[in-house]
């Protein structure tokens, strides 16, 4: 893939429902992170706009004061537009508005109303990378009005989050890339499963943790602590099973204990979009069992770099368990170096960009 011709000046908004750094922000911020560094090698000059107290080691971050948005997720699909007072995501788009002659694209990581309503108001080019499948009428309406207005501008993970959407047939799939540089290769795990995500309910932790009851393979549990209660619910529930949560720990860490695991486990209960998890796991030889639904399921090759079972069935993920020995450990690591790195992540956001600014009516 031929790389673009010249340097872009971008300009990138991050999700306005926490720090970068924090963990609130769930899979954007890997993806975030990994895209500016697949961009920068290739010589493309990027700014990160985010909420205040945010963290990126390495590259040039404005850091935004204000209130930040409360998580689509948690509201339900008839949810009014809402945004608080000193709207942290209103003030990162007037800063935006401000600065906007200084770039050749802006793109929109944020799951909200504002960015996509104010598009046709910028001047710059106003690309949408859309983190997760729908969840509200509201939301869905203002990206279908983007698509409609400037085709080619919206980009999905996958192909079943795009699904999920009534114009999915006109978003771009993208994937997603990793640093795979950061992730070591495990050939010979502990008898050990993994979860990793937001402990959330749409997550499904519970399932995950059944399996661990049901089998007695110990379950490791990584991700920020998003909701208490629901985790005292499991604990409760579950007062026996072999558990233990680990934090919410830094990619190198991360990988380390995540690498011994012999299988990760992925529970999602609603259409995970893609699955960030699921790629760091396979990048230490990690295989992946997996519900047979959203981005995950487009991600593991059943059979190959792990299991894809019948969604909440929790028989299913045992009996995929007892099927593991057979995969290649490094089958996994193998396939995720050809079509996840930052490199193949990279040639997809060139060809993306290129067509929206070649496509641009002057
Ligand atoms: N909710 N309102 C809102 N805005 C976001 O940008 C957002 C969100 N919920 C979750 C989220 N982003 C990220 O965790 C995605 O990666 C899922």
């Amino acid at each position: 893939m031929a790389h673009l011709s010249r340097s872009l000046k971008l300009l990138f908004l991050s999700t306005s429902v926490g720090p970068l750094g924090s963990g609130l922000g769930g899979g954007v911020e890997l993806t975030l992170k990994n895209i500016v560094r697949s961009l920068t090698h290739r010589n493309h000059e990027i700014t990160v706009v985010a909420p205040g107290g945010s963290v990126l080691e390495g590259f040039s971050l404005v850091e935004i004061a204000g209130n930040l948005q409360t998580t689509a997720q948690s509201e339900g699909r008839d949810a009014w537009i809402g945004m608080p007072g000193n709207s942290v995501l209103a003030n990162m788009w007037d800063y935006t508005r401000q600065v906007q002659t200084q770039y050749d694209l802006i793109l929109n990581f944020a799951y909200d109303w504002l960015p996509f309503y104010l598009t046709p108001f910028f001047f710059c080019p106003v690309a949408h990378l859309v983190s997760m499948g729908s969840l509200t009428a509201a939301m869905d309406r203002a990206i279908a009005q983007v698509i409609n207005q400037f085709p080619g501008t919206v980009a999905v993970h996958s192909r079943a989050q795009a699904q999920t959407f009534p114009f999915g047939n006109q978003c771009e799939v993208m994937g997603n890339g990793f640093d795979l540089s950061q992730y070591t290769f495990c050939p010979k795990p502990d008898n050990l499963l993994g979860w990793v995500g937001r402990l959330a309910p749409e997550k499904g932790l519970e399932d995950a943790v059944a399996v661990a009851k049901e089998t007695g393979i110990p379950l490791k549990i990584w991700g920020i602590m998003q909701d208490v209660a629901y985790w005292h619910d499991i604990c409760d529930q579950y007062p026996n099973a072999p558990i233990s949560y680990e934090g919410f720990l830094p990619t190198a860490e991360l990988q380390q204990a995540l690498g011994k695991c012999r299988a990760l486990l992925m529970t999602p209960r609603w259409v995970e979009a893609f699955g960030n998890v699921a790629i760091e796991a396979m990048a230490c030889g990690v295989p992946v069992i997996a519900y047979d639904r959203g981005g995950p399921s487009e991600i593991v090759q059943s059979g190959k770099t792990g299991w894809l079972v019948e969604p909440d069935s929790i028989t299913s993920l045992i009996e995929a368990i007892a099927l593991l020995d057979p995969l290649d450990r490094a089958q996994c690591r193998e396939y995720v170096e050809a079509e996840y790195s930052l490199t193949a992540m990279g040639d997809r956001l060139e060809a993306w960009f290129t067509n929206i600014l070649t496509s641009r009516k002057p």
